[in-house]
């Protein structure tokens, strides 16, 4: 009895005879890169751009949870192999989409990279593919947009290709949880393409969690992010809150964190950064638009949110007013501008909002990163000044933005004047 392709490619996968695609090899494609080849499966990995994809194939990791080691290991087992020849995206029995999706400078989603990679697949789709988007997106695109691209080619879904969304549950930095254990939601076009799909993933992935259909799965991922969105815009205007009161927003969060039941706590602080928590909830938005609903909590807590910065300027001239001095002219000093602790990663980070806002106040801003070295602001290159005990006693301002461990706090109590810190890191006693 001859098997049904979705039986063919099970079987590949049980034997790890299936070779794995991933296209878009960053923070997300990468990671699942190692576990794909760690379990066994011989990946071929796709970037637009030549400079990751030959670091890769030297054995150099661009992304901070991936050691050069861990790499090479995988690179010594013959298993994995970077290219930037889209053509070659015939090879591969199974492709996970792992392409970033931003938020266009109207705020509505930019699905570009979705579209462009969908298309880049469609010139090779051939029978006996699975095609698997990770890609943070508005409910829909799987069926709406990915599922007419791939069919064009005549090709049936669900019998010939397999499509299905499993969106990434990354946390960049986070210790504990990576992508072998971080429960992962599948949900396939067709019954097939997620029994599929489950085959696929099962020898790399410790927990997966079928769900009915794309959409469910697009919007469970945009439910986490907007939960992490909202509840953060809760705390930030619980902080504005207290500061009116007169109230530290810190002792009243650990208290409330005591409640061991029906309580999660979340921490206030200068602002929303990374590229998913400021941006997913604005797909989801985007999309309701189009069916005339309003989704207020997205909008009210971006509202909140994105005011972080200025809030915190207003402390730092407050401060400033307590000496005697304005923020004009005077020389402020940034501890931390990634978008959150122990990361290199500027992408959203309020850091950059409060550094402008701060030198289109007149003031002279500096700042320490152990993490970033320097970035790119308005076409000069600005780089991170060491943290010494004369450049704060030198800053008339030093403000805390980003809490990396790294950074010597008490050396800081020690010798700066004044300090602002929007982490609560600082030393109390
Ligand atoms: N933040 C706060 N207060 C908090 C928590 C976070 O101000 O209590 C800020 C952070 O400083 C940061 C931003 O929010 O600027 C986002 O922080 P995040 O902890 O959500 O970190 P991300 O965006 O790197 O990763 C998140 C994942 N984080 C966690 O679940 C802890 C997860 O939501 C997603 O897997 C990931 O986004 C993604 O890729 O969607």
């Amino acid at each position: 009895m001859t098997m049904t392709t979705a039986q063919t490619l099970i079987k590949k996968a049980e034997r790890r005879e299936a070779l794995f695609g991933v296209v878009g090899l960053g923070y997300v494609g990468l990671p699942l890169v190692i576990e794909l080849a760690r379990a066994g499966y011989k990946v071929l990995g796709f970037d637009i751009l030549p400079k990751v994809v030959d670091g890769l194939n030297a054995g150099r990791s661009h992304v901070k949870d991936i050691s050069d080691e861990a790499l090479q290991e995988v690179l010594a087992s013959g298993r994995f192999e970077a290219t930037t020849d889209l053509g070659r995206l015939g090879e591969p029995d199974a492709i996970s989409i792992c392409v970033p999706t931003p938020l266009s400078k109207f705020k509505d989603p930019d699905v570009s990279y979705i579209q462009a990679s969908t298309e880049s697949v469609r010139r090779t789709l051939r029978k006996g593919q699975a095609v698997i988007l990770e890609s943070t997106t508005y409910p829909g695109t799987t069926r709406e947009l990915m599922l007419p691209a791939l069919e064009s080619t005549g090709l049936k879904v669900g019998t010939d290709f397999f499509l299905s969304f499993s969106p990434e549950r990354v946390d960049p930095g986070n210790p504990v949880y990576g992508t072998r254990n971080t429960p992962k939601v599948i949900g396939g076009i067709t019954p097939d393409c997620l029994k599929v799909t489950e085959a696929l993933y099962q020898p790399a992935i410790d927990t997966l969690v079928p769900v009915s259909s794309p959409e469910a799965a697009e919007l469970v991922k945009i439910l986490e992010n907007t939960f992490r969105s909202v509840n953060i815009g809760l705390v930030n205007e619980t902080a504005i809150v207290c500061d009116k009161l007169g109230v530290d927003v810190w002792e009243v969060i650990e208290a409330a964190a005591t409640k061991p039941f029906g309580f999660m706590k979340f921490l206030p602080g200068p602002g929303l950064g990374g590229h998913c928590i400021p941006i997913d909830p604005h797909y989801l938005a985007w999309k309701m638009r189009g069916l005339n609903y309003k989704t207020r909590f997205i909008d009210l807590a971006g509202e909140v949110n994105t005011e972080m910065p200025m809030f915190w300027v207003r402390k730092v001239a407050d401060a400033l007013n307590g000496v005697s001095r304005s923020v004009r002219g005077s020389t402020i000093l940034i501890l931390g501008v990634a978008y959150k602790r122990d990361i290199d990663d500027l992408r959203e980070s309020p850091a950059l909002d409060i550094i402008k806002l701060l030198e289109q106040q007149g003031a002279h801003v500096e700042f320490h990163d152990p993490h970033v070295a320097s970035y790119l602001e308005d076409g000069k290159t600005v780089h991170s000044v060491p943290l010494t005990a004369e450049r704060l006693k030198s800053a008339d301002c030093v403000m805390v933005v980003t809490d990396h461990t790294a950074i010597d706090y008490r050396l800081v109590k020690r010798h700066a004047r004044l300090v602002v810190d929007t982490r609560h890191v600082m030393p109390r006693d």
